[in-house]
């Protein structure tokens, strides 16, 4: 079985002390640390994307100084700051591949992404002949919904880690979660 990892924008602008903290945001990091100390092997694939966003501008609109926080949101994530690096949680160690987005544009899905080279997540996936992909990380609501259903879209079968994500909004991460599943994805939790 080929099967790769998503692991969604587990940023310190994500976690508990960050510009947009998602609670439990900290304790996504270090499950998922702790779950790639023991399933790394398990994955021919282990992807990291990051959102990366303009300094000098609101990106197309995500930035607002009066946030909504479902449009736009607080500046957060610039790229080559602080918040927009991996939580000191997350141990990196066993990510194969990197993934930036959002450079001057909203950008949720790490389907949105690309490596220093070039490549996108559905290139590597391709390369490698993946179809199987499991998703984790932050936020549940925002690009790991976006995440998910852009790799349905794209004829991939989906589980998403419910253990090893978190949501800005509670109500708006069930509703995420059972479009989710209506859209074809399977949730379980990375112990089983
Ligand atoms: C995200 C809100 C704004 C996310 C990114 O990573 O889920 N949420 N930008």
């Amino acid at each position: 079985m080929t099967r790769a990892l998503f692991l969604v924008d587990v940023q310190n602008d994500f976690t508990e002390h960050g510009a947009l903290a998602v609670t439990g945001g900290d304790a996504v990091a270090r499950r998922i640390s702790e779950f790639l100390s023991a399933h790394a092997d398990e994955y021919e694939l282990v992807v990291a994307s990051r959102d990366w966003h303009d300094g000098d501008n609101d990106n197309g609109g995500h930035f607002s100084d009066s946030p909504d926080f479902i449009d736009t949101w607080p500046v957060h994530c610039v790229g080559g700051t602080f918040g927009a690096e991996y939580d000191e949680g997350f141990d990196t160690s066993r990510v194969t591949d990197h993934l930036k987005k959002g450079q001057g544009k909203p950008a949720y899905s790490l389907f949105e992404g690309v490596g220093d080279d070039g490549r996108t997540a559905n290139d590597l996936l391709d390369a490698h002949g993946i179809r199987d992909i499991d998703i984790a990380g932050l936020a549940t609501d925002y690009c790991v919904r976006a995440s998910a259903l852009d790799a349905l879209a794209a004829g991939r079968r989906v589980r998403v880690l419910t253990d090893l994500v978190a949501g800005v909004h509670p109500e708006s991460s069930e509703r995420a979660l059972a479009e989710i599943v209506r859209a074809g994805a399977e949730l379980v939790e990375s112990d089983t």
